[in-house]
């Protein structure tokens, strides 16, 4: 009887964005129909990163001069030897750097009057901005100053 092999079926997806200083982690998942256990590996790769051969989990932090474009090659071996491929491309992003703001608030405040001050912030990733009050002045202390 002739038993044609069937290679794994790699099922996950991996993030394709990456940030300096920052882990990346992608757990590879891969299926063999035959029922066999899967290994994994890494082809072409990035300086850096490592892959489980056990999970498939993927992890890197990648470096200061690694901003740009990470072809990355995740091969799945089953026990008949046979061969599943995965390929992407992930983009490094330079480190997230914390929103600046940019506004000067006001800090006077006519009595009987509501305060009002715009915080305008930037963020170099132009990412969106929420903002919080950390601290603010209690009723009571309004009414005594
Ligand atoms: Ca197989
Ligand atoms: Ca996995």
């Amino acid at each position: 009887m002739y038993i044609t092999w069937r290679k794994a079926n790699i099922t996950s997806t991996p993030p394709l964005q990456a940030w300096v200083s920052a882990e990346y982690t992608y757990d590879a998942d891969a299926t063999d129909p035959d029922g066999t256990v899967v290994t994994y590996s890494l082809g072409v790769a990035p300086a850096g990163i490592t892959i489980d051969g056990t999970t498939g989990v993927l992890s890197w932090t990648p470096t200061a001069g690694q901003e740009g474009y990470h072809e990355v090659q995740v091969f799945a071996v089953d026990q008949d030897n046979s061969v599943a491929q995965q390929e992407f491309v992930v983009q490094v992003l330079a480190e997230n750097q914390p929103p600046t703001i940019t506004s000067t608030p006001v800090t006077t405040v006519m009595q009987g009057l509501p305060y009002s001050y715009q915080v305008v912030a930037t963020d170099s990733e132009d990412t969106e901005l929420t903002y919080s009050l950390i601290s603010s002045p209690s009723n009571n202390e309004y009414r005594r100053h």
